[in-house]
């Protein structure tokens, strides 16, 4: 089993069987410090380990989720929530960071929200910030071949305008992806700034592309939980990282379920 689209056909058909559905509509990708925010966000029908299905393995990192959710939003689409991802800095590859993409782009997914934790260059600490546009220097792509995918518009132009009607006070900034897992140098930085950056993570981009190659709608929605490095006078704590997202659970929640209400 190497190909990807394959597989992800295979989860696919494996997801609609758990979970006796004949698809999905929409899929939304939990990043660090959104999981407790996406509580109560629709009706929960049902839950399984992500690992139950084709392609998916366990999570590595203490704290990141491996469930799919399935959720019955309030206008009534049904919504795959992934409550973690495989990052690439795992290592094992570009296919199983984008696996879950394209496994609900052929469960019938048209739209796909991707929720990340990250730094910010110029957004504070606790902000909700809509994913304008990113800058992927991870050196790596998920397309293989001549796959010439238009990226002018990866992130959504009519899903960020949905998002600031829930919250009108949304920022919006630019997304650099790194390989991770050490967090950029100050230069590094200061470079991600210079070309035009205002956040810096690890997961989303990689995700995003999958995600248009297969014709889903995105948006991408990170949450600040630290200052990049440099940026601020402290270094990176993960206390910090794990503060700054309980602090912002009640305007994600807010954020999230009037998003829901509209997808
Ligand atoms: I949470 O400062 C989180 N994820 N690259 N840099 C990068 N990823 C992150 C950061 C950060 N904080």
């Amino acid at each position: 089993m190497d190909d990807p689209y394959l597989l992800a056909t295979r989860a696919a058909d494996a997801l609609r069987t758990r979970f006796g559905v004949d698809g999905i509509d929409l899929a939304l990708v939990l990043g660090s410090g959104w999981a407790q925010a996406s509580e109560g966000v629709g009706d929960v029908l049902d839950e399984c380990p992500l690992d139950e299905l084709p392609g998916f393995s366990a999570p590595v990192v203490a704290g990141h989720g491996g469930a799919l959710r399935l959720v019955r939003t309030a206008s009534g689409s049904l919504a795959a929530i992934f409550t973690g991802r495989t990052h690439y800095y795992e290592g094992r590859g570009v296919a199983p960071v984008v696996h879950g993409v394209r496994t609900a782009a052929a469960a019938g997914a048209s739209t796909l929200v991707l929720t990340n934790g990250c730094g910010g260059i110029s957004h504070a600490p606790g902000a909700p910030v809509l994913i304008a546009d990113h800058i992927n220097l991870t050196g790596a792509t998920p397309l293989v071949g001549p796959r010439f995918v238009d990226l002018t518009e990866v992130y959504a132009g009519r899903l960020r305008a949905l998002a600031r009607d829930v919250d009108p006070s949304l920022e919006e900034g630019i997304y650099c992806q790194f390989h991770g897992p050490a967090y950029e140098t100050p230069a590094e930085v200061r470079m991600a700034r210079a070309i035009g950056g205002t956040l810096v993570g690890m997961s989303t981009a990689l995700e995003a592309v999958a995600a248009r190659e297969a014709g889903l709608e995105v948006l991408g929605i990170s949450l600040v939980t630290n200052a990049a490095a440099g940026i601020a006078a402290q270094p990176l704590s993960h206390a910090e990282v794990v503060e700054a997202g309980r602090a912002a659970q009640p305007r994600l929640r807010g954020l999230l379920t009037g998003l829901l209400e509209r997808l």
